[in-house]
């Protein structure tokens, strides 16, 4: 996969992809990303990006020009473009492996108060949010769809972190998971993690994940498969008082 991020910010979006399992993954060439300064493209004497609204109201309104010149140069066959805003349909796990199976992309970044909505006509049929909160831009955005997808990508995680691809797999929150020491400050890891009874450590952690679940995002147990004992352990749950409120959100 290739992947073309259309922003001001170049160096901010660069710096952040040469960290972690990402940078590596760019290394190794398991997929590449092209970050294009719009600014490249600007056309006015004072190289800007951006201009008043027609209309009037706060900030500034990025200029159609530069980021429809900088679409057409860097544009490829069968290329997917998404321009990441506010408005757009929301960022799910759904969406990323839909979008890990394609083999150009093109993501623009907005700033200020938006972009020429006639670039977006022209360059940009798609609009991803990644969440009903207010970033500066779309960089950060961009980033988060880039790490979302570079981890379905064929050889980018090992293949023992793959497979444990918990959360999406089991549809559950994920259980606690403790390392050495086995005591710290005073605070034991849970015994039967330390007895090697791998039956007994597969039930426990999926029965932590059930009661996580159960307690943080109940609405998960509706659609995760769940088998015979699952529901009864459910069952205790449900019969028992909670006790413990201040993890919940
Ligand atoms: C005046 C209304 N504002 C929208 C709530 C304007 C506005 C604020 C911030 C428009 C764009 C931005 C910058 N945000 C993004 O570029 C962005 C974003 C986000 O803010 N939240 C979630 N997903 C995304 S994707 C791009």
């Amino acid at each position: 996969m290739r992947i073309k991020v259309l922003t001001i910010f170049p160096e901010m979006v660069r710096a952040a992809l040469n960290e972690s399992i990402v940078g590596r993954a760019l290394e190794k060439g398991l997929f590449a990303v092209e970050c294009i300064d719009i600014r490249a493209y600007a056309q006015n004497k004072h190289k800007n990006t951006d201009d008043y609204p027609f209309g009037g109201g706060a900030g500034m309104v990025m200029l159609a020009q530069p980021i429809v010149d900088a679409c057409e140069a860097n544009a490829e066959s069968g290329q997917r473009r998404i321009y990441l805003s506010p408005r757009g349909r929301t960022l799910t796990q759904r969406v990323v492996e839909e979008l890990a199976q394609e083999s150009e992309l093109m993501l623009l970044c907005g700033h200020y108060e938006g972009v020429d909505e006639r670039a977006l006509e022209m360059c940009f049929p798609e609009e991803l949010s990644i969440g009903d909160y207010v970033l500066t831009g779309g960089e950060t955005a961009a980033l988060v769809v880039i790490d979302a997808i570079s981890r379905l990508l064929p050889g980018v995680l090992g293949s023992a972190e793959s497979a444990a691809d918990e959360s999406f797999t089991t549809g559950l929150l994920e259980y606690p998971q403790y390392t050495r020491p086995r005591d710290f400050r005073g605070r034991e890891a849970p015994e039967v993690l330390l007895n090697g009874n791998h039956a007994h450590i597969a039930r426990w952690r999926r029965e932590q994940a059930l009661k996580l679940t159960y307690d943080r995002r109940p609405e998960l147990l509706e659609t995760a498969p769940l088998d015979a004992k699952d529901r009864a352990f459910l069952q205790t749950l449900r019969e028992t008082p909670p006790e413990d409120a201040k993890k919940r959100t």
